[in-house]
């Protein structure tokens, strides 16, 4: 069988087995079973975890299987007890002399209560420090089997791998959909040891040498002042640091392009950006880059939804990861390889290898499918596993290796480094997730939070008295890791750079000449929202210099925009070929997970409501009804108002039905109710619908419904699907969704 559909196989099982029986709802529940009204009162065990959790195997210190369950870990007892296990008769009164008297120091639990809670917090990461993540598994395919020797990627192999997306610049309680780059790091608990991806949504990075992170990363965050804005990089110190440091501009091209606002983190691509080194078992080598390929298609989300967002649910993307997989809309992503000969230049096509500010068109270098990987399990405790986790480009396995390239170089100091503080200590990787699944001896010892009790007197080599043990492993043993070799070219020691890397320019014009019209009209416009945020003339003038350097057109549209002249270039224009496979449009994608909104009217045709709710879950995604109030109409629960309801939160609106003004449209109670006193329909439904219709998203109508699009005025229009059937309307709104957005209404 052919070795990709053998691994969807594999995870077909996997993912079938994680779903089990489950009836589909509306993802959000927070507990696994419905509350009492009352306070519950008889003693009973812990509740189990939610059906959609999933939490780190439960192995020792050292990398052992104990076969014990994940709730091991959890709490236990049935009775509340100290920390050391003592049942507890009181938490609700501190101990007193006296009713009215003062507390005494003898009071253990009021101290070890309060001392706890007092060192909850542990230190944000300085970067990337708010995230999500995520439980998954890799299946191999095989087919990496020429260049790479890493068990992980053999034919049939599962892995478990875990996850976490995340954006750059804001503290961990920032918005979800700003305009930044994200992050998208992946542990693969191997065989051989633990391989961590680090990577981002977007294939290059800021800066060509780690010594400038601090810089960028030091620009790109609030002002030190003021301390605004948050997680955000339209600001004069951001935009002052990358129009003099040019070698920004072709991530920055990326950053303003929609890339910069994914729909959701199911819709991203993941890139290694550097090149690494691969080994076969042949011991011939070969340089790579490493992407994932999200099976739902690159999608982004307008700016002005983008906006709205991060006031109404600064939570969306993460909110849609977890509702996704606990609806059973597991997220999957293909890991590929972009693979080049391993020759002294380390050069392709012209394009330096180690140069992490250029990429390798797909055009020029295809993407080849090495594994499939699905995310099936939320995680059970966010601090224990997102939080915790530890990522490092260091932790690499048998067969891929780093290379020279001067930023990851920077980054294998940095990433352990970081973990010292944040984490508290060396053990971090004793941490339960992230714990190797393979079994350790690695004769570090002793630091806070040691977990693993060390046997033996011999910690060092070479020893007698533990028997030798450790030995380390000789060519002959399988599985052990080697530095791949690669030649060092002779030279004197230089703070410098290659001059392939003055480059600053060509491969962000050939980003904008492969965007299709409506991506370039988005680009504009953040350039303009950007640098219009800005203060100080000199920055936009300075950075209208380097769209200059790109584009003429882009630069006099910004310019224009800012009320400022368009600069002359000031290097020559080197056109390249463009690559389509950059741009997000033009394509048909499956609606997994995709939410839906139904807008209904309790005198409407609800029969064909409860009809298309039913579609909508077996079609794979999440209907949302929403009604002129809470509860149920027409005994189906409303899961939004006219009040709660807002379009971005939705991929798609029906109509039901022409519902009246709600009792609670009026204007003082909620603005947005508006003319609700001369409305035939209540305003707040006309404006979801011209919302939707601004964010080109698909609406259908049927029945009373299709009036409510004339009141709105988005009758006729591209996108819009009129019918007399509920389930036929669907039908083709599912058609319409495939890609995505109706960008032809942008055109008209
Ligand atoms: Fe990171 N980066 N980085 N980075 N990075 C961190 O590590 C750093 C870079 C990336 O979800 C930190 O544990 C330096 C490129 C992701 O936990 C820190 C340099 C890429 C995450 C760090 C880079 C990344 C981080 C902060 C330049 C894409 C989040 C907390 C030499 C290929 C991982 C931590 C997670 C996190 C340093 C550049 C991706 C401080 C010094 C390039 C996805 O160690």
């Amino acid at each position: 069988m052919d070795p990709t559909q053998l691994a969807k196989q594999t995870l077909a099982k996997i993912v079938a087995g994680v779903t089990g029986e489950a009836e589909p709802a509306v993802p959000g529940a927070p507990a696994p079973e419905p509350p009492s009204l009352t306070e519950p009162v008889e003693a009973r065990a812990p509740l189990p975890p939610r059906h959609d959790q999933a939490a780190p195997e439960v192995r020792t210190a050292t990398g052992v299987d104990t076969g014990a369950p994940p709730t091991a870990r959890s709490q236990q007892e049935t009775h509340l007890t100290t920390s050391t296990g003592v049942r507890l008769r009181d938490t609700d009164h501190s101990l007193k002399a006296g009713e009215r008297g003062p507390t005494l120091l003898q009071d253990h639990h009021l101290r070890e209560k309060i001392t706890h809670f007092d060192h909850e917090r542990i230190p944000e990461r300085v970067v990337h420090a708010r995230g999500a993540g995520a439980h998954g598994v890799f299946v191999g395919y095989g087919t990496a089997d020429p260049v790479c020797k890493a068990a992980f990627l053999r034919e049939g192999v599962e892995t478990p791998t875990f996850v976490r997306f995340s954006t750059v610049l804001g503290s961990r309680g920032s918005a979800d959909t700003v305009r930044d780059t994200r992050g998208f790091a992946t542990k693969f608990y191997t065989t051989e040891g633990n391989f961590d991806l680090v990577g981002n949504n977007i294939p290059v990075f800021f800066i060509q040498d780690g010594i400038k992170f601090p810089d960028v990363i030091h620009a790109g965050k609030p002002h030190p002042d003021r301390e605004i804005p948050q997680a955000q990089s339209a600001h004069d110190t951001f935009w002052d640091f990358v129009s003099l440091h040019t070698e920004a501009q072709h991530h920055t091209m990326w950053n303003m392009s929609d890339r910069g606002i994914p729909r959701s983190y199911r819709m991203m691509e993941g890139f290694g950006v550097h090149t690494f080194r691969v080994q076969n078992e042949a011991g011939e080598t070969s340089l790579v880059k490493l992407h994932w390929k999200p099976q739902l298609g690159v999608h982004s989300l307008t700016w002005e939804e983008a906006q709205l967002l991060a006031g109404l649910d600064p939570d969306f993307h993460r909110r849609d990861l977890y509702d996704a997989i606990e609806a059973g809309a597991y997220p999957a992503y293909e890991l590929g390889l972009q693979v080049f000969p391993d020759d002294p230049e380390q050069v392709f096509e012209g394009i330096d290898l180690l140069d992490p500010t250029k990429l390798v068109p797909e055009e020029l270098a295809p993407v080849q499918p090495v594994g499939l990987m699905v995310l099936t399990g939320n995680p059970t405790n966010f601090f224990a596993e997102s939080e915790q986790v530890a990522f490092h480009v260091g932790h690499l396995v048998p067969g891929i290796d780093a290379t020279d390239d001067p930023l990851v170089q920077a980054r294998l100091f940095s990433y352990v480094d970081t973990q010292l503080t944040r984490l508290g200590g060396p053990n971090f990787n004793q941490i339960p997730v992230n714990r190797p699944h393979a079994e350790t001896n690695d004769m570090l010892r002793d630091g806070y939070h040691q977990h693993a009790v060390h046997a033996g007197v011999a910690p060092y080599r070479p020893n007698s008295l533990d028997g030798g043990c450790p030995f380390v492993a000789g060519a002959d043993v399988p599985g052990s890791f080697e530095h791949l070799p690669a030649r060092v070219a002779e030279g004197t020691k230089v703070r410098a750079q290659p001059a392939s890397y003055d480059d600053h320019w060509s491969q962000a014009r050939q980003f904008w000449s492969s965007m299709s019209a409506v991506e370039q009209e988005h680009i504009i416009r953040a350039y303009a929202f950007e640098l219009g945020k800005c203060y100080e003339q000199v920055v936009k003038e300075r950075q209208l210099q380097c769209l200059a350097n790109i584009d003429a057109r882009l630069c006099a549209e910004v310019a224009a925009g800012l009320g400022l002249p368009a600069p002359e270039p000031i290097v020559p224009l080197v056109d390249a070929e463009p690559s389509p496979a950059l741009s997000q449009v033009g394509q048909t994608w499956p609606p997994d997970g995709r939410m839906v909104g139904i807008v209904v009217d309790p005198d409407g045709d609800l029969a064909g409501v409860e009809e298309v709710r039913a579609a909508v879950f077996a079609a794979g995604m999440v209907p949302l009804v929403i009604g002129p109030h809470g509860g149920t109409i027409g005994g189906l629960p409303v899961q939004r108002t006219f009040a709660t309801v807002r379009s971005v939160e939705l991929d798609v609106v029906l109509v039901a039905g022409s519902p009246v003004p709600a009792p609670d449209a009026l204007p003082a109670r909620d603005a947005k109710a508006g003319a609700a006193a001369t409305a035939t329909v209540d305003p707040r439904v006309v404006l979801l619908l011209e919302e939707a219709y601004r964010h080109c998203k698909v609406i259908g109508a049927w029945g009373a419904g299709a009036t409510v699009l004339e009141t709105a005025g988005v009758a006729g229009a591209p996108g819009i699907v009129r019918g007399d059937a509920a389930v036929e309307v669907l039908e083709r709104v599912q058609e319409q969704m495939a890609g995505h957005r109706v960008w032809e209404r942008f055109s008209a």
